[in-house]
């Protein structure tokens, strides 16, 4: 059995489906593949028997935490302590399209507050035909719903509307982004028991944090599937993402899923707040800019290898990366090793979920000359992902929200990636 290594694309990218089938042969076949193991100096496991199998392990832990030779941390920005972002480190994650919770990205206004579930209610009222008020207790018994969805702050990756690239590692380029398997109740279930009233447009949504954090909503995004979170990955939400009530709205800008709910006000406009006024609206050439932009757009980036993750010689490595789109599934991701001149279609990791994150993996045999690796992902509405200086033509500088342009690692003849705009 002789695998054909022929590549799909130029500059080495391999077709996925030769791993697959010879996965385990071509390491021993092709010189210089996934391998790095060592010689072994001894055929008998019990010439070697390391102190923990010597007396028992420790006793069962009332939750348990990493290995203590694993740190993998948020880094929490300098600066008024609460306030800013705390990005997931994608550069030190591998394997699930969900994040571990103690991992999600953090963006908080004004710190994360100390909620007793006890105290905490969530008033629907304005423009419907019974102002009502919901404590957990009664919340609880409604029909619950469980999706995995992405979150992404709509400022995630600005750093590459800078002049030049940034050189940063994913987490601090693509942290803004995490995943989770939520469970909540449909809001149009809490909006038919209040009962809308016609003349009601928006929904303005309001946090219990002391930023008072408040968003303005389309009511048809209610209707069609925003929901009240109360779990995350399977237990309650965690404080940072907004303990005991957190509205989610799927594919929609980070920004407007309102935390610590405690107030949802039926209206006939908008409020008109901080957060869709001076923030989170983008500028355009002309000088006007663009309000209320919810849905966030198709976009992947290669977390390996990526800026930090150097390649270590010549040889097969595997090239893979995260996609999501706002408007539905990821379709397809193409991966390109030679800047965007031939593609490649990468194996996408099922299941693909509707606005949550898709994982991508495609084979490359690197020859040890530069190369340019590219993702480019397109989502089932056929949305594709626009090169850099696409998307920095369609707004005026310094505007960064919804920045999801290509992402294009330069790997040096000696395997250094860094990050360049093409
Ligand atoms: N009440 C409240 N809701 C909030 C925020 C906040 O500061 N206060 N930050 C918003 C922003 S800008 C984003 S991007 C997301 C971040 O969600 P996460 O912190 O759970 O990742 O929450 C949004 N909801
Ligand atoms: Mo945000």
């Amino acid at each position: 059995m002789k695998p054909e290594l022929e590549p799909v694309a130029g500059n080495g990218l391999l077709d996925r489906r030769l791993f697959l089938r010879y996965g385990a042969a071509l390491s021993g076949v092709v010189a210089g593949t996934f391998t790095r193991a060592t010689e072994a100096q001894t055929s008998s496991p019990q010439d070697f028997s390391p102190p923990w199998m010597k007396t028992p392990g420790s006793p069962h832990s009332r939750y348990g935490s990493p290995s203590r030779f694993v740190t993998i941390e948020k880094a929490v920005p300098g600066g008024l302590p609460g306030v800013g972002s705390a990005r997931t480190p994608h550069h030190l994650l591998e394997g699930s399209s969900i994040t571990p919770s103690g991992l999600h990205f953090e963006r908080d206004h004004a710190g994360v507050p100390d909620i007793d579930p006890e105290q905490h209610t969530l008033l629907i009222h304005g423009l419907v035909r019974r102002a009502l008020s919901y404590d957990l207790n009664a919340l609880v018994r409604f029909r619950l719903h469980t999706r995995l969805l992405f979150i992404e702050c709509s400022g995630n990756t600005g750093g590459n509307n800078a002049a030049t690239p940034p050189q940063q590692n994913v987490g601090a380029l693509y942290g803004l982004l995490s995943g989770s398997e939520w469970t909540g109740i449909r809001l149009a279930d809490l909006l038919d028991e209040v009962g809308v009233l016609p003349e009601a447009k928006w929904v303005i949504a309001e946090g219990a944090d002391s930023a008072g954090m408040t968003r303005s909503i389309p009511i048809e995004k209610f209707f069609d599937d925003a929901i009240l979170a109360l779990y995350q990955n399977g237990e309650p939400v965690r404080p940072e993402q907004g303990f005991p009530l957190r509205l989610l709205l799927p594919g929609w800008e980070g920004n407007a899923q309102v935390k610590w709910l405690r107030r949802l006000q039926l209206a006939r406009t908008p409020h008109y707040g901080r957060e869709e006024t001076s923030k989170y609206t983008e500028l355009l050439p002309s000088g006007k800019a663009i309000q209320f932009s919810f849905p966030m757009g198709v976009k992947s980036f290669i977390q390996k290898p990526s800026f930090g993750i150097d390649l270590q010689g010549p040889g097969v490595y595997e090239v893979s990366g995260l996609a999501w789109s706002g408007g539905g599934r990821v379709k397809r991701v193409d991966v390109s090793a030679d800047g965007g001149r031939t593609w490649a279609p990468a194996e996408l990791t099922e299941p693909v979920l509707s606005k949550a994150i898709t994982r991508f993996r495609i084979p490359w045999r690197w020859q040890g000359g530069p190369a340019t690796l590219i993702s480019r992902a397109t989502d089932e509405l056929g949305f594709r992902q626009p090169r850099h200086d696409e998307w920095v033509a369609q707004y005026r500088r310094p505007q960064g929200y919804h920045q999801n342009s290509t992402q294009a690692w330069a790997v040096g003849s000696s395997g250094i990636v860094s990050n360049v705009f093409y």
